[in-house]
């Protein structure tokens, strides 16, 4: 047995009394109460799931495992030569909690090498798709395919099905599954923009520098890599992705079905689709301005407004949780600053960022002005090299792979069941507000 796994049998061991004892003992202590403000305002803060994977502070924003981004990449083992830890430490440290040694951490980059191996007929289904379907189309339709794999199925299947060992199942899948998803996003780049012309992986690298290998960037794409899959990874599991991929795997549907349901909603322009949204609004400013105007405090706010006025989110700034700037923007904002501070679509990106939160207080509806994670990734890809906006939700996507999986893992190890929402009627919201 592998060293992640075998940890992660104490971890899941030593957990399950605790859930166990607070579905006994605690079962009906309240945590939260349901408003028809929230029942018909998309459940917003409504306390109802629980996970230990990471968690969402309002004012803070993520912690993965209790860690911050900044304590996350200063724990774990960074690549050989590199400046952010590599994704197989991050997702021992995700699945399990415990800092891997380096020694555990090559255990893993070992174990995706065999694990990444995506079966051709995953790649015909791709290419039947219209060659101008959108990316994330493309991913989630491969990542469905690809549920013939499933070794959760199988088991499940067998007729030796066990509750208390289907975890090891969908941990298996998991595995596979996020050793296999930056191959296929990578063939996607270069069946669709570099000419259907492949290159093959290299087995002396760990994920984010073969990613990087795969989609034909030079260094430092294998950090950006890293540093982007690592911060895409999870944020909580209320996010449409994480809930979806909850949802979807609670009626014991496999980790392929779950995920690329997951992708479906991570497809969506209020939530991973805003990356690409992000660098649309810039590039349609740009244009707008004219050959030679510079983009200035002035007309940058006028094409906000003009945005606004016509009914229209900016995209990369808001949070259903967040009420302040989201660490994510200023983990990439502080790459930015150290690697491209001349960039000049770094430079516009920063003028909006001094403008947009101003704007959005006097426009008054959103109840978080500030950047979320979005506002700032698509410079960075554009930096490098990786132009074509809309790609990136698929780079969202090889990172979210991350924390819902682990989610799932967890959610079979500790048993949640089915989830099952009550719903109820207007009729009968009506009767309870005339009561008061
Ligand atoms: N631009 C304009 N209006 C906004 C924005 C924004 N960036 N953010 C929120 N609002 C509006 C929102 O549409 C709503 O209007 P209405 O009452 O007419 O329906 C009002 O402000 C109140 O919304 P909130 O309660 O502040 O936000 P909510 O929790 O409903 O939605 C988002 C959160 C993220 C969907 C929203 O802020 C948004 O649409 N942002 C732009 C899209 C975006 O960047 N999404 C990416 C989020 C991160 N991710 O990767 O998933
Ligand atoms: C996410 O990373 O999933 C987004 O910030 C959206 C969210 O947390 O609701």
């Amino acid at each position: 047995m592998s060293q992640l796994k075998a940890t992660l049998v104490r971890k899941i061991e030593e957990h399950r009394p605790r859930t166990q004892r607070l579905l006994k003992e605690f079962g009906h202590v309240v945590i939260d109460e349901v408003t028809i403000e929230k029942a018909i305002g998309g459940a917003r803060d409504v306390r109802c799931l629980v996970t230990d994977i990471s968690y969402l502070d309002p004012m803070e924003g993520i912690r993965f495992r209790g860690k911050t981004i900044e304590e996350t990449f200063a724990a774990l083992p960074k690549a050989p030569g590199g400046e952010y830890p590599t994704v197989e430490a991050f997702w021992f440290f995700l699945l399990t909690g415990e800092v891997p040694t380096q020694e555990q951490v090559d255990e893993v980059i070992a174990e995706w090498k065999e694990r990444r191996n995506v079966p051709q007929y995953v790649y015909d289904v791709i290419r039947a798709l219209p060659k101008d379907s959108h990316p994330m189309t493309m991913l989630s339709a491969g990542i469905l395919a690809m549920q013939r794999e499933s070794k959760f199925a199988r088991y499940y299947h067998s007729g030796e099905y066990n509750k208390q060992r289907a975890w090891e199942y969908m941990y298996e899948d998991a595995s596979d599954l996020v050793a296999r998803i930056p191959m296929i996003a990578a063939y996607i780049y270069r069946y669709k923009y570099k000419d259907d012309v492949h290159i093959p992986p290299d087995p002396n690298l760990d994920m984010g520098a073969n990613f990087a290998h795969m989609m034909g960037v030079p260094k430092p794409y294998d950090d950006v890599s890293r540093m982007y899959f690592i911060l895409h990874s999870d944020h909580e599991s209320g996010n449409v992705s994480a809930h979806t991929g909850h949802l979807v795997a609670s009626a014991l549907s496999d980790a392929y079905l779950a995920y690329s349901a997951a992708l479906n909603g991570l497809a969506g322009p209020l939530h991973g689709l805003a990356n690409q949204e992000v660098l649309r609004w810039i590039m349609d400013f740009q244009a707008k301005l004219g050959e030679g105007v510079e983009p200035t405090r002035e007309n940058v706010t006028q094409a906000l407004w003009d945005t606004l006025n016509a009914g229209q989110v900016i995209p990369g700034y808001g949070h259903a949780v967040l009420r302040k700037t989201d660490p994510r923007y200023t983990a990439q904002r502080e790459f930015c600053l150290k690697h491209m501070p001349d960039d000049p679509l770094f430079k516009l990106v920063s003028m909006i960022y001094e403008v947009a939160p101003g704007v959005l207080m006097q426009h008054g509806k959103a109840k978080n002005p500030w950047p979320n994670v979005d506002a700032q990734s698509g410079v960075i890809q554009w930096h490098y090299g990786v132009r074509e906006w809309d790609f990136y939700t698929v780079l969202f996507g090889v990172g979210r792979a991350l924390g819902v999986m682990a989610n799932i893992v967890w959610d079979r190890a500790l048993g949640y069941p089915i989830e099952r929402p009550k719903s109820v009627t207007t009729e009968m919201l009506e009767q309870w507000a005339a009561a008061g």
